[in-house]
């Protein structure tokens, strides 16, 4: 439970929504919870929120509603129309779990038409997840409380901190993604002593991140299941001990501006999560001989001098390519001419989650092209 404000409640005007969420890549990551319930890391991470992945989820208040919690919701797709979720189970206990964090803070009664769209594909390497869970708690706080913006729910008492702590029950990465720019979180010494903080705006340090999908497969081992799994690793005790240290220095790195060093440390962190993934029991394998000659023509690139880049993964195959933003549209040009059936997603460092008014009117239970 968050902070709660003096008994002050909404006028509840505003039943239409709209919120959106960028995704965001961990450069020092998270991996293992020590609270596998309360989504309470094990270690502190940093990441940087990207801009162009995002979600976009708008909710409305349902007039007449069978019970509170009977929502309804879609997801937009691209060439599909809108497919009704058809398992709401994680999404609708998670709102439950919500409603009642936000009662506190003004009227969060009936049930919700939510539409969710994704501006990238699902199963790309970005975490849909860390996206989907920031914009849904956003886009339910709005059309729950009346708010219509972020200052109308921060005079609310409904601060990013608030949000950012909200989305974190729903999927850990999702807390980042509230805030813009380098983000830390911080695991604190209970979980209730957890914090996410942004410590560098995006102004400070614009980067370009080049996600390439290698593979559009989904992965087999949900990030949920492969955290559960990490502390079967032999190396996980290593990876603990060592992991303070590197995020203070890759925070230095953005803090100097300097590419080569925090290129250099966030390949070492990217390898050796996937080292413990691939040595936890059962193993869990998220990338295979493609992505590891991705691996290798890019180092080998870098070594002889023909580009400034370096990559990190997420928890699939697919390698997010960081870089300077002048340099990006070359370094995309060699990638697609080495690898010419990948696609790529051009994405960079971003602002943080928003909320406005609601841009179109829909129904959740209509509109389903494809009977999903
Ligand atoms: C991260 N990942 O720091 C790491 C790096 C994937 C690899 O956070 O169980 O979807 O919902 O809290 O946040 C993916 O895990 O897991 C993740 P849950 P989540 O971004």
């Amino acid at each position: 439970m968050v902070n709660q404000p003096s008994g002050k409640k909404s006028n509840q005007t505003t039943l239409h929504v709209t919120a959106t969420a960028p995704s965001n890549i961990a450069l020092v990551k998270y991996w293992g919870k020590s609270d596998a319930s309360l989504n309470w890391p094990a270690n502190d991470s940093l990441s940087m929120t990207l801009s162009q992945a995002k979600t976009t989820t708008s909710a409305t208040m349902q007039p007449d509603a069978a019970t509170p919690s009977a929502h309804r919701m879609a997801f937009k797709t691209t060439g599909a129309g809108t497919i009704p979720v058809r398992d709401l189970g994680k999404t609708t206990r998670y709102l439950e779990w919500l409603r009642n964090e936000i009662r506190p803070f003004g009227s969060a009664e009936g049930a919700l038409d939510i539409l969710t769209h994704n501006s990238f594909p699902s199963s790309c390497g970005i975490a849909s997840s860390a996206s989907g869970f920031a914009a849904l708690t956003i886009a339910a706080a709005g059309a729950w409380t009346g708010a219509k913006n972020m200052d109308e729910l921060r005079r609310l008492g409904i601060t990013r901190d608030v949000l950012s702590t909200w989305a974190r029950r729903g999927s850990g990465s999702a807390c980042r993604s509230i805030h813009g720019g380098y983000v830390q979180w911080i695991r604190g010494e209970a979980s209730s002593g957890q914090k996410v903080r942004p410590i560098f705006s995006p102004e400070h340090w614009p980067l370009a991140d080049l996600i390439v999908v290698i593979d559009r497969g989904a992965k087999s081992i949900s990030s949920t299941e492969g955290h559960a799994r990490a502390f079967s690793s032999p190396l996980m005790s290593v990876r603990m001990s060592g992991l303070d240290e590197r995020l203070k220095n890759a925070a230095q790195a953005i803090e100097g501006r300097d590419l080569e060093r925090l290129g250099t440390i966030i390949e070492c962190e990217a390898i050796e999560m996937h080292s413990v993934m691939m040595t936890s029991q059962p193993r869990t394998d998220y990338f295979g001989a493609p992505t590891i000659a991705f691996i290798q023509w890019l180092r080998e690139s870098r070594a002889a001098g023909n580009l400034a880049a370096w990559f990190t993964l997420d928890a699939g195959p697919n390698p997010h390519v960081i870089c300077r933003p002048e340099d990006a549209d070359a370094i995309k040009g060699l990638i697609l001419a080495q690898f010419p059936g990948c696609a790529l997603i051009h994405d960079q460092t971003g602002s943080g989650a928003t909320l406005g008014p609601g841009q179109e009117t829909h129904n959740a239970n209509q509109g389903g092209s494809d009977g999903h």
